[in-house]
């Protein structure tokens, strides 16, 4: 039988139902201190049917914040909150990881304990908004991190992913992606440092690659996975020369055997074809279980998967507003429209009322 996207798909030590991941989307909806909610819960039980869940982007420790009441991984509080979700999503028969996040210099003073600067490689400001008090707002001047603090960063990625298997997920995906705090360390337009981890691609790299071998070490490479964005544009972040930069980074990877490489192709939530780029030499570097995503219908991901350019197919948008998002591909059933007004922020509306097929 050749492969389909719904047909099963064996993740490290975990059986899929099919091939149709939920990709992490910021929803603005944590409880005081940052926890998750019964409503989070709700939300994330009503689409168990993904093969796999991947969980919001989740800050690791309080400076990795950037954006008002996103979820954090760091404390006893925000493990409790998750393990609702954790317990909901293994109820309902679902699967889920959670994504693991730093966003470096996309952040506000508002947002950092005691009101300092956000950090980054290089104290470049981004060109790029948060979201504060419900509206986008320029992000803030950030101060560079020194070398002394870089394994304090890396540590705070290895408590986190310990906590997300306390709370209950199955698996990490670390947040290199999408010009946060890694990605900025790997690229050029916000890397400019001197030192062991700025200037070459194996310097750039080196932090991407700590982080990886931290998680690994706590939780096992077959609950590690990794998200990747070579030529987004999003939130201010380019390199110079992305393929020799990916290609290693994939490389490298490859050594270290991550359960999945995430890859966002072009764009993020946009063009998928420009910047150009050759994404079939980094899947021809690395072995293990490919998620591509950015815009896919069901006959392209279709096509991906029977091409053997992906192993699975990541939706984002589409599962905002449609819950049953399996059984509709699977149906080749009309979509809800998304409403763009109750993305970010807010309670149930917009959240946990879309209707199903069913419904
Ligand atoms: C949209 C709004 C805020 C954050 C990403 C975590 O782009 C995000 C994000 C997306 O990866």
């Amino acid at each position: 039988m050749t492969a389909s996207l719904f047909s099963s798909f064996r993740l490290g030590d975990i059986n899929l139902p099919n091939r149709v991941v939920m990709a992490p989307l910021t929803r603005n909806r944590a409880g005081p201190g940052n926890v998750a909610t019964p409503l989070i819960a709700e939300y994330y039980a009503q689409r168990a049917s993904a093969g796999l869940i991947v969980a919001e982007a989740s800050q690791v420790c309080p400076e990795g914040q950037g954006y008002e009441d996103t979820p954090g991984i760091h404390t006893p509080e925000q493990v409790a909150g998750w393990r609702l979700v954790t317990d909901a999503v293994h109820a309902a028969g679902g699967r889920i990881f959670l994504q693991l996040w730093h966003v470096g210099r996309i952040s506000h003073t508002s947002l950092q304990p005691g009101g300092v600067a956000p950090v980054a490689p290089s104290a470049i400001t981004a060109e790029a908004k948060t979201y504060v008090a419900g509206r986008f707002i320029d992000t803030s001047a950030p101060r560079a991190l020194a070398l002394a603090e870089l394994p304090g960063i890396v540590e705070s990625y290895r408590l986190a992913a310990r906590n997300a298997i306390a709370a209950g997920f199955d698996g990490v995906e670390v947040h290199a992606a999408n010009g946060y705090l890694i990605d900025q360390f790997l690229k050029d337009a916000a890397n400019h440092r001197t030192d062991a981890y700025g200037g070459s691609i194996e310097n750039r790299a080196r932090l991407l690659l700590e982080v990886m071998q931290a998680v690994i070490g706590e939780i096992g490479a077959a609950r590690t996975g990794i998200r990747l964005s070579p030529v987004t544009l999003v939130n201010g972040i380019s390199d110079s020369n992305p393929q020799p930069l990916f290609n290693y980074v994939v490389e490298q990877l490859d050594a270290l055997q991550p359960v999945f490489i995430h890859m966002i192709e072009g764009v993020t939530g946009g063009p998928r074809d420009e910047p150009a780029f050759d994404y079939a030499a980094l899947r021809q570097r690395y072995h293990g279980a490919w998620i591509a995503n950015n815009g896919y219908t069901a006959a392209m991901a279709e096509a991906a998967i029977a091409n053997g350019q992906a192993d699975l197919i990541a939706f984002g948008r589409p599962f905002i507003s449609n819950p049953d998002l399996v059984e509709r591909l699977r149906q080749g059933a009309p979509l809800n429209e998304l409403d763009k007004k109750t993305l970010y922020g807010g309670g149930a509306a917009g959240y946990t009322d879309y209707p199903t097929l069913a419904a």
